[in-house]
């Protein structure tokens, strides 16, 4: 029944491009690896970023963005279903190495995904550069929605070679392994590019999901440093990694103004909706803005990264939105604006942003968590102890954005209404969890 309302929209959708010019923007959402709240010229950061700072410049510069995660496969988790990444099952890394039962986790079958719901309802949809949701040939892209697919699988790659930091190629089409000679970030700029030339006489849906600025720390003339089944520095072999990541940032910036470009070639500017943000803070190596942590941690430097959007049909241009959202809440939000978030097997965690985009509106006060330890509700955040934390830190983030004055002692009512909702939230997600396998035969069954 499902399948027979996707075709018949896909049909209306096909044969009928007047329907709705707004009704049915095309969406581009590009996600930087590892980029900091500071990092970026239009958050007064070090590097310049003319194209990513026009995206703000012609619609909307969001300064309470969080990824979902503080690390890449939780926040691609959730990103990629609208869900907590603990009910998704993938609250942390999915790594390279087989020795960890993590490597055998991925995203389930039993997902409805951002991508499918999209092409159900007559988008075409691609993805081109970095997934991290799983190896194995039943967590690849092309299973989950997505039409086309070219990037790799694993956490990272050498940019020049294409190697996993495990020693094996890792640059797939679909889901056949195939050797293509290019920067990294170059080829997920042109196959983006010639996705959109492709499509732009139909609706899409396109995500991108650059490397930059994660290591290996290369630039578009670096040598590449790994070899398959070699002995390598995960982090490549320059000594000033600074200015790799630098040149990193203003390369994935150059590959934004060509999407850019190609929309404006083909009249598709003003009705596509354009998001780019990260997909969790900084490491050591960039500049999280003056917030207290990095990637990794549960401060603010490790979740509340920069997120830029334009519409120019239905946004307005050159604002500053205060609106506190999360990777979980792209889904809802773009469901609604292209038709209605529609029939959902499992109700969503995240939810749509719509109306906080398109008006200036007061912003919206909500209750969110990171992992089962860190909690949000309006300004208040409360982190339990975890890895580098040892006692309850209670932090005011609106007189306080850099969590350095801890009111857990002077506030106890506030702490304790605050893991009251921590522990509901969290008992529920996780009786809610998919179950992953934690091996080969677990896979194979
Ligand atoms: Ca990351």
């Amino acid at each position: 029944m499902r399948l027979q309302i996707a075709v018949a929209l896909a049909c209306l959708v096909a044969v009928n491009p007047a329907w709705g010019e707004s009704a049915h923007p095309n969406v581009v959402l590009i996600m930087a690896d590892d980029l900091g709240y500071g990092d970026l010229s239009c958050y007064d950061g070090w590097i310049e970023t003319p194209h990513i700072d026009s995206i703000a410049r012609n619609g909307i510069r969001l300064t309470d963005y969080h990824s979902n995660g503080n690390v890449c496969s939780p926040t691609r988790a959730a990103l990629m279903t609208g869900l907590y990444q603990q009910k998704v099952g993938i609250p942390f890394v999915v790594v390279a190495a087989e020795g960890n039962t993590n490597h055998f986790a991925g995203l389930q079958d039993t997902e409805w995904t951002w991508p499918e719901a999209m092409a159900a309802r007559g988008y075409r949809t691609g993805v081109f550069g970095k997934w991290h949701l799983g190896y194995f040939p039943q967590y690849n892209p092309i299973q989950h929605g997505f039409d086309e697919f070219k990037g790799y699988v694993s956490g990272n790659i050498d940019f020049i070679s294409h190697i996993d930091q495990a020693g094996n190629e890792d640059w797939w089409h679909g889901k056949k392994l195939k050797r293509e000679k290019g920067y990294s970030t170059h080829l997920i700029t042109k196959h983006s590019v010639d996705f959109i030339k492709r499509n732009a006489r139909r609706p899409f849906f396109l995500y991108v999901p650059h490397e930059a600025p994660h290591y290996p720390y290369q630039s578009p003339n670096d040598k590449a440093d790994r070899t398959v089944g070699g002995d390598f520095e995960n982090h490549g072999s320059r000594v000033d990694k600074k200015n790799a990541y630098r040149e990193m940032v203003q390369e994935m910036d150059k590959g934004v103004g060509e999407i850019l470009t190609v929309l404006k070639e083909n009249n598709l500017f003003y009705n596509t909706i354009v998001v780019f943000c990260s997909d969790n803070g900084a490491t050591a190596l960039g500049h999280n803005g003056g917030l207290r942590g990095q990637k990794g941690t549960n401060y603010e430097g490790g979740h509340r990264v920069p997120c830029v959007v334009q519409w120019p049909a239905e946004f307005p241009a050159n604002r500053i939105n205060d609106q506190l959202m999360l990777s979980m809440d792209w889904m809802a939000t773009i469901l609604t604006l292209t038709g209605g978030v529609g029939v959902t097997e499992r109700q969503l965690d995240g939810i749509s942003m719509s109306e906080y985009l398109k008006e200036d509106k007061e912003p919206l006060e909500r209750t969110v968590m990171w992992g089962a330890n860190t909690i949000r509700s309006g300004n208040w955040k409360l982190l339990l102890p975890q890895k580098g934390i040892k006692t309850k830190l209670l932090f005011d983030l609106e007189s306080d954005p850099g969590e350095t004055n801890n009111l857990a002692e002077s506030k106890p009512d506030v702490v304790k209404t605050l893991l009251a909702d921590l522990r509901k939230m969290a008992t529920d997600v996780e009786a809610k969890a998919t179950n992953q396998p934690k091996s080969l035969e677990e896979i194979n069954r």
